[in-house]
């Protein structure tokens, strides 16, 4: 079965139990294989938003990535997200970040997420889980990216 994992992050109201309830209707659909540790991250946008928590999650499945992305955004809609303007603040955003080894370009779903590379929030808690987990398109390491990155964002451990 492909490792899939899964990108949480919060930054409206009560931003760990929003992160607790996700995992709990991620636990009770799919297998729980790891959850990095929680981290306290700036927001990477260029609107003024709260700081966010972030982590991320492996998950053991083969559903179909399509189903998946319909499964992720019904929890979304449970936790209260609604859509507003793009990067902007949110209770809950799920992200599907890799599915194996999976290279797929849709227009509603892009697997890996392309900014993974880009964003410290996400290399961070994939660190803890699966460092040496090969990124399909660049072919690198999430160590190797992680070291590469400028580390311009400001993320520190929260639990
Ligand atoms: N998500 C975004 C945009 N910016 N910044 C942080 N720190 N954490 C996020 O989860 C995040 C972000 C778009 O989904
Ligand atoms: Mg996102
Ligand atoms: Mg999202």
């Amino acid at each position: 079965m492909p490792m899939v994992f899964l990108g949480l992050g919060s930054n409206i109201g009560k931003k760990e139990e929003y992160i607790n309830k996700a995992l709990t209707f991620i636990s009770e659909l799919y297998t729980v294989k790891k959850i990095s540790h929680l981290y306290l991250t700036e927001p990477v946008s260029t609107i003024k938003q709260d700081w966010f928590l972030n982590c991320v999650v492996e998950i053991q499945t083969d559903i179909d990535p399509k189903k998946l992305l319909f499964t992720v955004k019904s929890i979304e809609r449970k936790l209260g997200r609604t859509k507003t303007v793009k990067n902007g603040p949110r209770t809950i955003d799920i992200d599907i970040l890799f599915y194996g080894d999976c290279v797929l370009k849709t227009k509603n779903l892009i697997i890996p997420h392309p900014l993974i590379q880009e964003r410290l929030f996400v290399l961070q808690p994939m660190m803890d889980i699966n460092p040496d987990f090969i990124h399909p398109v660049f072919k690198r390491s999430i160590h190797e990216l992680y070291h590469d990155h400028p580390w311009t964002e400001k993320v520190t451990l929260y639990k």
